[in-house]
């Protein structure tokens, strides 16, 4: 099994050489591309040094199995050709081809069939606040249809990037030993003792087209007529993001049922004990795989709706973590 990282260099790319590394993936070898920025860095893998090569419309992905491709919807889109040519399976992160109709859009607790169909040899994977939101709707869902969901996300600077969680700390930095913020690049404003109603840009109907993800996304992978409205807001959290979620259902669902379709649904963590004050926080989900839920109730504005809060780590179950789960679970099925 030949692996390529392309993107090596960025958050998601060097979560996904930690994560390969830790579930032991079986890879015999490994191959890492990147901007002219980043290539000719060297990267550590199983005590091996590996260069990262710069990306080219070559042959290099002759060989290639499985790439992982997390440098932007821009590079997808031009790469996607010279990497699939040969046959390698695209597990694209970027959202370059999520709403393409032949190319399926996946997380494995969910939809993890979807992924044997892939006319372009493209699967994509979502966006990382609706790839948490589903994997605690889903289990909802069996319960009872899930109709409608109202959601705000309070997303991490990882989100933005490595590059904008080193802005949000030199923000800190300056504030402490200037009182004013200098470095504003990757943010639209200032994130340090802020928070930015606005993530990705504005689409037509004036909600961002992070906002416009979660409505489409969630309703492909869940194969769902689900109508979800979002109001998704960046958080001087490192990394980790969370939601506050109302979702109303076909029929009303009492706290007891929700939690114990919860408790043993995969991919998630129960943190719920509201009368001791036990809910998750993403200081506490960080780099770990789960998603972590709690604070579920009836929702006091309407019978058929539950309220409940979450987080997850962005950078692994938001987007290395679930790439390599449905690389794994090509690999169970036969790739
Ligand atoms: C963000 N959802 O948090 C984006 C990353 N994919 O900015």
């Amino acid at each position: 099994m030949k692996v390529a990282i392309v993107g090596a260099s960025g958050a998601v790319g060097q979560e996904l050489l930690r994560l390969l590394d830790e579930r032991n993936f079986p890879l015999d070898s490994l191959v890492l591309f990147g901007s002219t920025r980043s290539a000719g860095r060297k990267y550590t893998f199983k005590g091996k040094d590996y260069e990262v090569k710069l990306l080219q419309h070559n042959e290099d992905f002759k060989g290639v199995d499985i790439a992982f491709t997390s440098a932007g919807a821009g590079t997808s889109a031009e790469f996607a050709e010279t990497i699939t040519r040969y046959g390698a399976v695209m597990i694209d992160n970027s959202s370059q081809f999520r709403q393409d109709a032949d190319v399926p859009l996946v997380v494995p607790e969910i939809n993890a069939e979807d992924a044997l169909v892939r006319p372009r040899g493209i699967i994509a994977n979502p966006n990382c606040t609706t790839i948490m939101m589903v994997v605690v709707l889903n289990p909802i869902d069996r319960l009872s249809h899930i109709r409608k969901v109202h959601v705000s996300s309070y997303q991490s600077a990882s989100g933005a990037g490595a590059a904008a969680m080193q802005e949000l700390q030199q923000q800190y930095k300056e504030l402490v030993e200037t009182g004013e913020v200098k470095t504003i690049e990757k943010f639209p404003h200032q994130l340090a003792y802020n928070v930015i109603p606005q993530i990705d840009k504005m689409t037509g109907n004036d909600y961002t087209k992070e906002e416009m993800k979660m409505f489409n996304e969630t309703r492909k992978i869940m194969h769902s007529d689900v109508r979800t409205s979002a109001t998704c807001v960046r958080v001087s959290s490192l990394r980790s993001h969370s939601e506050a979620v109302w979702l109303e259902t076909e029929r009303p669902l009492s706290v007891g049922e929700v939690r114990e379709a919860l408790k043993t649904a995969p991919g998630v963590t129960l943190v719920d004990d509201p009368q001791h004050y036990i809910y998750p926080m993403p200081l506490e989900s960080a780099g770990k795989d789960d998603v972590f839920v709690g604070r579920i109730r009836k929702d006091l504005a309407d019978d058929n709706s539950i309220t409940l809060w979450l987080t997850g780590d962005q950078i692994r179950k938001g987007a290395a973590l679930n790439a390599v789960q449905i690389a794994e679970y090509l690999v169970r099925s036969g790739l």
